[in-house]
């Protein structure tokens, strides 16, 4: 809560800018919080505002945390944006994109409040419902606030980041059954790194009493053929997730096909549907739920309780 308040010299008098600077960076060093009174820098001097900008950039790189300026400054301000931009901070400056206490502690990297909402929940639902119905719609809205430009990059990644180890929480509260319905190869396809549900996927598979290999994300179409050759799983799921990387499902189904390997392949993720899935010759599911089901059935069909 203690700021220290280094003195802004008086350029138009002469004195040196790059004292407050250097003591800014001393004090942030020894972890302390600094503070300026910015306009002192420029009194006398003409371009004030330029002035001001350009010298609150640099004391943000040296550690600045907080100033006293004159915020209809436009330039002093678009800088500040820029500077905290630079210090990969911008976050801390949370816009109120969501009213939904959830979502706004995963997108701005709360991830205590994000556990203990979690552990709420927890009292009346089981962890795959928290996971599957509550979590993850949370981060669908997560991604349309992405999608339509409310929040950016840095914000998607620390959402992501904030809300895995919660993902992996309840991942831990699910039990696995005995291995003994069939075996599934998962991955996540090949220019796609999406790989949270697909993990969900691989918990409740285990949980129903499925072997399951999760090869990984990002994995190319021959690397998915390789292992199948060598694990001869009676399933194969493909998570994908993008527009861009959805083909990728229909390129290993027809691998597989054209190489006479007779194998079921499940997949899912937040670009895959029914529709698609059908043109592909695939089958589809929409979450892990439902993988689970289909895994089933799927093993009903070619006789996997014989096994
Ligand atoms: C978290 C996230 C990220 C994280 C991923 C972290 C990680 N380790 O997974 C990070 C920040 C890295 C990321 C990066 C990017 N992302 Co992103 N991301 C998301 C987000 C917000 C949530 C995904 C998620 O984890 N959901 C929670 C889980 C539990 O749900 P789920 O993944 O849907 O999984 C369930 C089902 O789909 C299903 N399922 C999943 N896999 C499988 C597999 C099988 C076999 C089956 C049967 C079922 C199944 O079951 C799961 C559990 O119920 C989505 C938004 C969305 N609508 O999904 C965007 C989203 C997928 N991302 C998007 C984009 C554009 C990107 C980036 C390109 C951004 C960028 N400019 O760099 C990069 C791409 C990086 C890459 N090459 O892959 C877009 C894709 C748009 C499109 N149509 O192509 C989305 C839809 C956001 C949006 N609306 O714009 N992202």
């Amino acid at each position: 809560r203690i700021y220290f308040d280094p003195l802004v010299f008086t350029i138009g008098a002469k004195n040196d800018y790059h004292t407050t600077i250097q003591t800014i960076r001393m004090i942030a060093r020894e972890g302390f919080k600094t503070s300026i009174g910015l306009s002192n820098l420029s009194f006398g001097m003409p371009k004030r505002e330029a002035l001001n900008a350009a010298f609150l950039s640099l004391c943000v790189e040296a550690g600045l945390k907080a100033a006293i300026l004159n915020s209809k400054e436009i330039t002093t301000t678009n800088t500040l944006h820029g500077a905290l931009m630079l210090r990969g901070e911008e976050l801390t400056k949370e816009k109120n994109v969501t009213e939904d206490p959830l979502i706004s502690a995963i997108t701005s990297g709360r991830q205590d409040e994000v556990m203990r909402i979690t552990k709420e929940y927890l009292k009346e639902h089981s962890p795959l419902h928290i996971s599957q119905n509550i979590l993850t719609k949370a981060m669908e809205e997560v991604g349309k606030l992405y999608s339509t430009g409310k929040i950016y990059l840095p914000h998607l990644i620390l959402a992501a980041d904030t809300v895995q180890p919660i993902f992996e929480y309840l991942n831990s509260l699910i039990d696995s059954a005995p291995a003994k319905l069939g075996k599934v190869l998962l991955a996540t396809v090949q220019g796609d790194v999406h790989d949270i549900g697909k993990k969900i996927v691989a918990t409740v598979l285990r949980s129903g009493g499925f072997e399951v290999h999760d090869i990984g994300k990002d994995v190319p179409a021959e690397k998915i053929f390789q292992e199948v050759q060598k694990l001869k799983p009676d399933i194969v799921g493909l998570s994908a997730m993008m527009t861009t990387t959805v083909g990728q499902v229909k390129l290993i189904a027809d691998m597989l096909k054209s190489h006479g390997i007779r194998v079921m392949i499940i997949a899912g993720g937040a670009s895959m549907n029914n529709q698609l899935a059908k043109s592909f010759d695939v089958h589809y599911a929409k979450n892990a739920h439902q993988a689970l089901e289909l895994c089933k059935k799927i093993m009903a069909e070619i006789g996997g309780d014989e096994r």
